[in-house]
């Protein structure tokens, strides 16, 4: 009986390309990297706690950031002259290539190499280059819309929300003068146009699939309760791992 059972896992091992198949206790597949989906309203702080749960993790060597912002649909003439007058929608989950954005974050995921699209807010454009990303352990996701996407949703270990600061305006006026080349005016005509109507339709109602709320200031606590849980599943991870290799033991991992 024993026997057929090593058979058997002997088989799955074959089957899945020499990746362990082998779930752990919460029902994710050991071998797969922890995603971290992290929404929010626009200069929320997204960015800014992804990286600082990066800083956070420190030994740990491959975590890498997703950012929403790479998979703005590539625009055509038409849309990048609206674009340029302040009248096109970047708020919308439409904008956004949600199926290539899952697609990429899935491979990502299981270990599988993925080519990420650079866009440039300058330009308003889907660059022609592309970022080759392979074998992080620690996905980060950020972005507006990073719960709104059912599929998305589906490949998160830890989803996050985080909360806008009292002075989130005066954050997105400096940034997207200073990083992103546009005007005062022009920020706040999209602001009332798009931006503002985007997150009480699409953005703030997803803060509801979170697990964690992240504030919006004072947020070092929120912080380093999520990279110390990261911390600890993936030490789980890993003792599970060991364990299911110890039970069946070096021999029959050969085929
Ligand atoms: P974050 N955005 C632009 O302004 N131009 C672009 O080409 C692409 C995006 C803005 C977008 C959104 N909309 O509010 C913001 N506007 O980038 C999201 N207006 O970025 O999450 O970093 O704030
Ligand atoms: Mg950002």
């Amino acid at each position: 009986h024993s026997e057929f059972l090593l058979q058997a896992k002997k088989n799955t091992i074959l089957k899945s390309h020499g990746r362990p198949p082998w779930y752990d206790e919460d029902g994710h597949s050991v071998g797969d990297a922890f995603v971290i989906g992290i929404a929010g309203g626009s200069a929320s702080g997204k960015t800014h706690v992804a990286r600082r749960i990066v800083q956070s993790l420190g030994s740990i060597p491959t975590v890498v950031i997703l950012s929403q912002d790479s998979f703005y649909r590539r625009h055509s003439p038409e849309d990048l002259e609206l674009a340029f007058a302040n009248r096109y929608d970047f708020d919308h989950p439409d904008a956004i290539d949600m199926p290539l954005f899952a697609s990429c974050l899935a491979d990502l995921k299981a270990g599988r190499q993925s080519n990420i699209p650079i866009y440039s807010f300058t330009e308003h454009q889907r660059l022609d280059e592309t970022k080759y990303l392979y074998g992080a352990s620690i996905i980060i996701v950020e972005g507006i819309l990073a719960l709104h996407d059912p599929a998305l949703r589906k490949l998160y270990d830890l989803k996050a929300s985080s909360s806008q600061a009292h002075n989130y305006h005066t954050r997105r006026i400096s940034r997207d003068t200073k990083e992103r080349g546009r005007s005062v005016d022009g920020i706040l005509e999209q602001y009332l146009r798009f931006v503002k109507p985007a997150y009480d339709n699409f953005v703030q109602p997803t803060s509801r699939f979170a697990n964690i709320i992240v504030p919006g200031s004072d947020n070092t606590v929120a912080i380093e309760l999520i990279a110390t849980h990261v911390r600890r599943k993936i030490e789980d991870r890993s003792r599970y791992l060991r364990k299911s290799l110890a039970r069946i033991g070096p021999r029959d991992l050969s085929p």
